[in-house]
């Protein structure tokens, strides 16, 4: 059982000691430092890894189903002719989300998380070791569907990108704070849905950067190609500051 977050004992195997045997001894709060701390020393070396291979990563964040997997299959498929991509893709089960990837043409794999309800930064620097992303690439990393855990856990990215979907209500920046206020981009997707459902979008912006003040907020449709020209530029302008740098 794992203290941070109560996800089940899936992970506790590549934390370097199994701190389950340490309940009597440690308190939670002491068990989840030490977790914490030990996936904060993996994610800089992950971080170190990307820098020297001017490696440009995304770790990808939502509830499930706000359309990540679609954004990242439309993203691929449009910029493949410009941009080098790879993908991690985190599930808790099953490997639909890496089979859509690879249909895509894109190199991919896929981690299964079992009981866990995040990534980590030791199963990403496992998932490195085989994926290999080329040098001057960008990285997507798509986090297990959650609005929860994964704010508490530095894979070593660059950005951090939430994405919430119009169906999901406008107040969620509100209801789940840390993963607003751990990212630096959030994109608002399902816009074409808009006519059907009580989402106001000048509110969700607002709750968003009253979260953090910085967020650069996009909103596209996935389904519809709707504002992903945005979305392109932004990525766009980062590989091409990082292949300057
Ligand atoms: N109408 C509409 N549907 C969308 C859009 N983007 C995604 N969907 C649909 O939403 C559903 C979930 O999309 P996914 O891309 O699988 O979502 P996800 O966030 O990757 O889901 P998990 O990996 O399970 O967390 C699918 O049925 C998509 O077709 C969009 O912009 N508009
Ligand atoms: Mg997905």
């Amino acid at each position: 059982m794992c203290a941070t977050c109560g996800c089940g004992d899936t992970h506790h195997h590549h934390l370097g000691e199994d701190h389950t045997h340490h309940h009597g001894e440690k308190s939670i709060v002491e068990v989840e430092k030490d977790i914490l701390y030990q996936n904060k020393l993996l994610a800089e070396r992950n971080r170190g890894y990307f820098d020297a291979k001017n490696i440009f990563c995304i770790n990808l964040v939502s509830s499930p189903g706000s359309g990540k997997t679609t954004i990242l299959e439309r993203t691929l498929t449009d910029l493949k002719g410009e941009i080098s991509f790879s993908v991690i893709e985190g599930d808790q089960q099953t490997t639909n989300d890496a089979d859509r990837i690879h249909a895509t043409g894109t190199k991919v794999t896929q981690i299964n998380t079992g009981k866990g309800c995040h990534l980590d930064a030791h199963m990403v620097l496992h998932a490195l070791q085989g994926l290999k992303p080329p040098a001057d690439s960008v990285l997507f990393i798509e986090n297990v569907g959650n609005l929860v855990c994964p704010a508490m856990f530095d894979l070593g990215e660059k950005e951090r990108v939430v994405i919430m979907s119009v169906t999901e209500g406008d107040d969620k920046p509100l209801k789940y704070p840390d993963m607003f206020h751990t990212s630096t981009v959030c994109i608002i997707n399902k816009t074409d849905l808009l006519p059907y459902v009580n989402f106001n979008v000048e509110k969700a912006k607002e709750y968003a950067l009253k979260v953090n003040h910085k967020l650069k907020i996009f909103e596209v449709s996935a389904t519809t190609g709707h504002g992903m020209d945005e979305w392109y530029s932004w990525l766009r302008k980062h590989v091409q500051a990082l292949q300057e740098a």
